[in-house]
């Protein structure tokens, strides 16, 4: 299919390709699919019918209304954005370009860490495909849309057994006119661990590829020396270098020396020698206060000539004033979502902070209307999630004690249920904040607040206490997590590491203190890209090669279902997640123009091997299929 695609591109007809054709054409890994897809998607539908899915209550599939769509006139054409501004005048034109605005300029999240704080990160790709084009039609005078990175790149493949990469191509040729910007952990890309250098160098030209044009870079101990190859990577693509200090501590308490004012004009000094196109200030877990935010901005924007973006969470509700004072400091760009899809742990609301600008020279140059008919569709289509939902449902002021990320709290959540921690939610959270003292009070945001959660869930789990863990230390068996922490392979925190508390972890290891890139070997791509050929027997893009390298366990086990399902992103959601109800008919389109008509009959009795034969309609013929009741 691969070679299909070549000979049939525009650009190979007529002859107006080069040697980097293949790797600037990322559409030509868009393949056509396999045709014994009709059996694989009916046992996939069957197996959800019997089984629920994994993280929802299993219940009967809910009634759910169409999800409302902005009417836009046939022919309505993309305006140009940003992205022709850095398409037309490079890097550094398009940062001038933002020196000279006056209004405050917006990145919406609602397709990347809107649904990641809200909805453990589960939305999909076909729920983000359908009002694409709209959305940028209708919001050309975004900054950027973050839609990429974070958790979405694991997420994407471990549960929603969809291909990430498949996600950005398809996006980016429906959001032609904007910036599309991906958040990246540095030396960690989009996982939670150090990979080698060639690794971060590979994951972000094949990103840039694919269509990033913003990179949100960030340390999770904001340490400034494991940024130094993902900035640079990002520098050499030509795309935007965003780097980001994450917000930690409270600059307005004085018994808080570690981080304060200085602490910030420092890193923000350092990150704009390293080569930082936008300096980004990334409250992950929404603890800058308004008149913080406004001593912060206004003492960076004195410290340096880059613009500045802020991103918050809205948890404590207190986000919107939060903005208002940034902003009359002069802030460039600041994070916001649709507003059904805003607020509590996710972004502030667009529409919100819309209204709150009236009257001010700063207010965003958007169309409230266009703000209001896309938070319809999300609203509908959020509905679909709601067992990925956190229960939170008012503000949440105790995140200034706990400092839990937004985009950590409903998956740290999912992981405390699922170890059965469920009903110990309050003590989770106390045992964080303890946790966090612990380790000399670092900055949590992934992949070290997932150590921090690792470690509060192992205390609540073998009821421990920090005397247990500094008593009894030697004899306990910590997180793998918690002791690679301590190693030094997620890098060095401001003011190093506890020395007591450390020595217990490692139990004699020595630890490292110099950058775990120097130390750990490149990957050899040839090689796995041999392997993966040997044991999938297609061709194996570069997009392919790179998951594997980041993940190669998720990897395999999504191309193992993809061998027993099929492409099952094609399906609406709600079939996806609850199947079907009996005597319901759907239609899929599995390729353009190509649709199965599907009817769910009956659902036969468990039989003595534990399996049932669950009876179908497809295209008006009778089919069974066996699957396997795992009840
Ligand atoms: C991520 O790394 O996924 C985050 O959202 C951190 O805030
Ligand atoms: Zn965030």
């Amino acid at each position: 299919p691969f070679l299909v695609n070549v000979v049939k591109h525009k650009k190979f007809v007529s002859g107006e390709y080069n040697t980097s054709f293949i790797d600037k054409t990322p559409e030509l890994f868009l393949f056509p699919v396999s045709k014994d897809r009709g059996t694989k998607m009916l046992t996939y539908i069957a197996n959800v019918t019997v089984n629920g899915f994994p993280g929802i209550e299993k219940k009967k599939r809910p009634v759910f209304d169409v999800p409302r769509k902005p009417k836009l006139k046939v022919g309505t054409p993309y305006q140009n954005g940003t992205k022709q501004i850095l398409d037309e005048k490079g890097a550094d034109g398009l940062v001038e370009w933002i020196k000279q605005q006056e209004k405050v300029l917006l990145t919406d999240t609602t397709f990347r860490d809107a649904h990641q704080s809200l909805l453990a990160t589960r939305v999909r790709t076909k729920d983000l495909q359908h009002i694409a084009e709209p959305t940028a039609k209708l919001l050309p005078e975004m900054f950027s849309f973050e839609m990429w990175g974070g958790a979405t790149f694991d997420v994407a493949y471990r549960f929603l057994k969809e291909d990430p990469w498949e996600r950005l191509l398809t996006l980016r040729k429906l959001m032609p006119n904007v910036l599309l910007q991906m958040l990246l952990r540095s030396a960690n890309a989009v996982g939670y661990k150090n990979y080698p250098d060639n690794v971060i160098r590979e994951f972000v030209e094949k990103s840039a590829d694919a269509g990033i044009d913003v990179f949100r870079i960030f340390d999770s101990l904001n340490w400034v020396k494991g940024m130094e190859v993902a900035i640079d990577a990002v520098r050499q693509t030509g795309k935007i270098a965003e780097a980001a200090i994450c917000y930690t501590g409270d600059i307005l308490d004085p018994t808080r020396t570690k981080y304060d004012l200085n602490y910030y004009k420092t890193l923000a000094k350092e990150l704009e020698q390293q080569g930082a196109h936008i300096l980004a200030i990334k409250d992950m877990a929404g603890l800058l206060k308004p008149q913080a935010a406004y001593a912060l901005i206004s003492e960076l924007k004195e410290t340096v000539n880059i613009p500045i973006h802020l991103h918050t969470h809205d948890t404590s509700g207190n986000g919107i004033y939060t903005y208002a004072k940034a902003i009359e400091a002069g802030v460039d760009i600041v994070d916001v979502a649709l507003s059904t899809m805003a607020g509590l742990t996710s972004q502030p609301s667009a529409n919100s902070l819309y209204y709150a600008l009236e009257g001010t020279n700063r207010k965003p140059d958007v169309n409230i209307g266009a703000l209001e008919q896309l938070s319809h569709y999300w609203e509908d289509v959020r509905k679909y999630y709601q067992d990925f939902e956190s229960g939170m449902v008012a503000p949440h002021t105790e995140v200034y004690q706990h400092e839990m990320p937004g985009g950590q709290y409903s998956n740290l959540q999912q992981q405390a249920k699922a170890v059965g921690l469920g009903d110990e939610w309050d003590r989770v959270k106390e045992m964080y904040a303890r946790v966090n003292q612990m380790f000399g009070d670092i900055v949590k945001v992934t992949p070290s607040s997932k150590v921090v959660g690792d470690m509060a869930l192992y205390m609540v789990q073998n009821d421990l206490t920090e005397e247990d863990v500094l008593t009894r230390g030697t004899s306990l068996d910590f997180p793998d997590s918690v002791v690679e922490l301590f190693e030094g392979y997620l890098g060095q925190p401001a003011g190093g590491f506890p020395k007591e508390l450390q020595k217990i972890i490692l139990k004699g290891k020595e630890p490292i203190t110099v950058r775990p890139g120097e130390l750990l070997e490149p990957v050899n791509f040839q090689a796995i890209s041999d392997e993966l050929y040997k044991e999938l027997g297609r061709p194996i893009t570069s997009f392919d090669t790179i998951a594997y390298a980041l993940y190669p366990k998720v990897f395999k086990e999504f191309t193992a279902t993809v061998e027993k399902f099929g492409d099952v992103s094609v399906l609406d959601t709600p079939t996806f997640l609850y199947g079907l109800r009996l005597g319901e008919e759907i239609e899929i389109e599995i390729e353009t123009g190509k649709t199965l008509i599907v009817k769910l009959v009956s659902v036969g009795q468990p039989q003595v091997d534990g399996t049932r034969v669950v009876y179908f309609e497809l295209n008006g013929q009778p089919r069974e299929v066996v699957v396997k009741d795992e009840s």
